[in-house]
């Protein structure tokens, strides 16, 4: 009788796994081919090599490039390169990209910066926020930015039990802001078996000095966030669901979900287009071949525009796509006066004409 038991058990786990697996391959889209879609006149952005993983770009048209994420199993082409984070004026012909230095007392050397946000403040203050994973743990650095030096000065590291694994953050005060966790737990190991058991305890924090909470959970791998214009609604990217939430924010800060859009591409970043509120998203069509990166198969490049966001039928385009032959794992597309910038998660960042 113990044996039968024990036999069945096993034999439901495996079926349990088995299962859990097909849904895995079919969560990473995985055979999913990429059918081509060109901007004619696009160019290497200088400076980046070993990706440009999110963009951020302020309404003056000057753009925060975070570089050089690395992640246990991901490829790395500057193994030896921390993180930084790069600067370009879209309003000059240039498509270089520049360091922007950082002030001392910061530890540069385990800098390894992933989703960043800015935030101006009332008396014009830009601060910038950055998911940091110094030695793969979890931190968000608020730095405010100094134009005249090309600078940052640290102003302040947070860590906190309820942001094991930022992903994404949308700033919304100077020390305030929602952050996704793309996973619940901090082990890597734990990661990749919450991933593959597909266990929805994904969430979106909401951090103040004054208080810290869950204000929306139960996402597959909650990834890039981002506010509307009107600063009513978060958009919150799902990556392996193939979904973005929309929420609305109300006055306590907690969020309630409106819609859900979904996709048909794993999607990662989330920028938006301030003049006409637009989504622009950096997607993965395929992203098995992210994950286990084959230089003669590399992994393709997807940037959606969605319009109409909160109407019936919101319109999806595809304004670039391409098989990896050119751009490799595309996380984020933002656009500035017709220029859009396509960054990737270890690859190079395109600037495109639109
Ligand atoms: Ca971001
Ligand atoms: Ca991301």
């Amino acid at each position: 009788m113990a044996r039968l038991v024990a036999v069945t058990a096993l034999g439901l786990a495996l079926a349990l796994l088995g299962e859990r697996f097909v849904a895995l391959r079919n969560r990473l889209n995985a055979s999913r081919e990429v059918e081509a879609v060109d901007l004619p006149n696009c160019h290497f952005i200088k400076g980046v090599e070993a990706g440009s993983e999110d963009i951020d770009i302020l309404p003056n048209g000057l753009a925060f490039l975070s570089v050089g994420l690395k992640f246990p199993g991901l490829q790395y082409f500057a193994p030896e390169k921390p993180g930084g984070i790069l600067m370009m004026d879209l309003n000059q012909e240039s498509s270089r990209a520049l360091e922007l230095r950082v002030s001392r007392g910061f530890d540069l050397a385990s800098f390894n910066p992933h989703g960043i946000s800015t935030f101006i403040d009332k008396d014009d203050t830009v601060y910038l926020f950055v998911a940091n994973h110094p030695e793969f743990k979890s931190t968000v650095e608020i730095f405010k930015f100094e134009e005249e030096e090309n600078s940052l000065l640290h102003l302040k590291t947070v860590r906190h039990e309820l942001l094991p694994s930022v992903s994404d953050i949308v700033a919304v005060g100077p020390e305030h802001f929602y952050a996704t966790n793309s996973h619940y737990f901090s082990d890597i190991f734990l990661k990749y078996l919450e991933v593959y058991l597909n266990l929805l305890w994904t969430n979106v924090i909401y951090y103040s000095p004054e208080g810290v909470r869950v204000v929306a959970e139960g996402f597959d791998s909650a990834n890039g966030i981002n506010m509307s214009p009107d600063e009513k609604y978060i958009y919150v990217a799902d990556s392996l669901a193939h979904e973005i939430h929309v929420m609305e924010k109300h006055a306590n800060w907690s969020l309630t979900q409106v819609k859900v859009l979904h996709l048909d591409t794993i999607v990662d970043n989330l920028s938006i287009d301030p003049s006409t509120g637009d989504l622009w998203v950096g997607c993965h069509p395929n992203g098995q071949k992210l994950l286990i990166y084959d230089p003669g198969n590399p992994p393709a490049s997807q940037v959606l525009r969605i319009q109409n966001i909160l109407s019936e039928t919101p319109t999806v385009s595809t304004v670039y796509a391409n098989n990896g032959s050119v751009l490799q794992g595309s996380t984020v597309g933002s656009v500035y006066g017709g220029k859009l910038l396509i960054g990737t998660l270890y690859h190079r960042a395109l600037q495109c004409q639109l």
